[in-house]
């Protein structure tokens, strides 16, 4: 094969690239003005947790491409496995009382690693259009089950459930929210559990339950009789790794099972062994009645999302529900299904969710969170393999930059520059690497980070913001 082919060791021509790609492609979530005068960094390859650009700059993929990587770079079993679906049935729909193979040994295998009670799968092409499913099929269950007035969904300030109308509303993004007229009708919000910000003052585990009661105020305020469903992540990502405390999945499972609503946990990030666990609930405590799942269900090598659905909710679709006039052209694609198949294999026999749980995950929540004693850190946590950290002026007391200097940005910039990709989230540092990193990758990382904060540092210091 050659270079061109592969796309390994060719001499691109950057420059030419992003003058195209800045005449042609509208990117997701960029101002493209400002992307057109710096040029976007073009990706070329990548190989276990590394990826290069096409300046040759080896990365360290802090953040598993958007969370979903998770079986590392250039995995040809799920290369040769989609390459040998493709051959032999590349599509075929699974309406209208049709089937293929991959869908149905698929359903069957993410059902058996899935918490008890989950024996079906509804599949979608991405999160988003696991998260729209996740309205109409909750909305579908209270009017078969003869309580239509049950149609608000509650869900969480700075929450990400995707970027389609629903998604989005179910989201908690102002800066989404302002774009759409958003969100749609019988959503609504209630406060993060984010100690840090919200309640540093008390015990971690004092607060978690404070912020769970939110939900129970709201429920409350609304109507018990109005509510469908809470819906979370079990760790908020996009909103900036946001760990809850203990307490506080147990005490939203003891609300909505006072009040009878459904649970849905939006997985998309925690699914599939990120937090140490087949699933972020159960990792936190909680047992839901729907899972959103996506990105680490193929780890991102082709798209795939789905909705896991629970007994209480099954039963009453299958059994009386009759139609459920819902679904999407890709439900159930063959070749999603058989790399997402290969995946599992691959997390199964490489025992990646336990190395997650047992070695790796507490060897980086330790080498994590010791970075807390950089003078530039307020804080710095760590959950399986997502952790964050955030940037302050002043540790003691705590005290925070303006947000409008975008400290975070500039952290980001060093490092970049530096070879580690680390995502700013304000002035939220956050890191997803895949789940494949090995304890000597993690010392790497780390020693990265360091130095990049140490830069930082120099940095702020010298522009006066310290
Ligand atoms: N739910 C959660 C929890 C997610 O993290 C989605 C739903 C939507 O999935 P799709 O496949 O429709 O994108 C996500 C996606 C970020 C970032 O900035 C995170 C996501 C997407 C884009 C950006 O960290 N997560």
């Amino acid at each position: 094969m050659s270079t061109l082919e592969t796309g390994i060791n060719t001499a691109y021509d950057t420059a030419a690239l992003q003058r195209e790609d800045s005449g042609h492609f509208l990117h997701p979530f960029t101002d493209h003005k400002a992307l057109a005068g710096m040029g976007a960094r073009v990706m070329v390859r990548g190989d276990g947790i590394y990826v290069w650009d096409s300046e040759g700059k080896k990365i360290l993929d802090g953040m598993s491409g958007l969370w979903c990587v998770n079986v590392g770079y250039g995995r040809k079993e799920l290369a040769e496995a989609a390459y040998k679906q493709l051959l032999q049935l590349p599509f075929y729909n699974s309406f209208f009382n049709t089937a293929n193979v991959p869908a149905i040994k698929l359903a069957t295998a993410i059902t058996q690693v899935a918490p008890e009670g989950f024996q079906h799968v509804f599949y979608t092409g991405s999160g988003s259009e696991g998260n729209d499913t996740v309205v109409r099929m909750v909305r579908r269950y209270w009017d078969i089950e003869g309580q239509p007035q049950r149609k608000v969904i509650i869900s969480r300030h700075n929450a990400y459930h995707g970027s389609t109308v629903a998604g989005a509303s179910l989201g908690g993004m102002q800066g989404m929210h302002e774009q759409g007229d958003l969100p749609i009708p019988n959503i609504v919000h209630i406060d993060q559990p984010y100690h840090f910000e919200n309640g540093r003052d008390l015990p971690a585990e004092e607060y978690g339950l404070i912020a769970a009661r939110k939900l129970e105020e709201k429920i409350l305020e609304l109507g018990p009789e109005r509510v469908a469903a809470f819906i979370g992540e079990p760790v908020q990502g996009a909103g900036g790794v946001i760990i809850p405390p203990s307490t506080y999945w147990p005490e939203i499972q003891r609300i909505v099972d006072k009040y009878g609503i459904l649970l849905v946990s939006d997985e998309v990030i925690c699914g599939f062994g990120r937090l140490g666990h087949w699933f972020g609930a159960q990792r936190m405590g909680s047992r839901p009645d729907l899972i959103t799942f996506a990105k680490g269900v193929t780890s991102g090598y082709i798209p795939m999302g789905g909705v896991l659905v629970g007994g209480r909710i099954a039963r009453t679709l299958i059994d009386k529900g009759g139609d459920f006039n819902h679904g999407f052209t890709y439900s159930g694609h063959p070749v999603a299904c058989v790399v997402a198949l290969e995946n599992l294999a691959i997390l199964q026999r490489e025992r990646l969710v336990e190395k997650v749980r047992d070695e790796t995950g507490p060897y980086l929540k330790e080498k994590f969170e010791a970075l807390a004693e950089h003078p530039l850190v307020g804080l710095a946590e760590a959950c399986g393999l997502v952790a964050g950290l955030v940037l302050v002026k002043n540790k003691k007391p705590i005290e925070t930059f303006d947000p409008n200097l975008g400290v975070g940005m500039v952290c980001r910039g060093h490092m970049f520059r530096n070879g580690m990709i680390m995502r700013a989230v304000g002035d939220r540092m956050i890191i997803a690497p895949p789940l494949v990193i090995t304890r000597g990758q993690i010392d790497e990382m780390i020693a990265l980070i360091r130095h990049c904060l140490d830069e930082t540092y120099k940095d702020v210091k010298a522009r006066g913001w310290i």
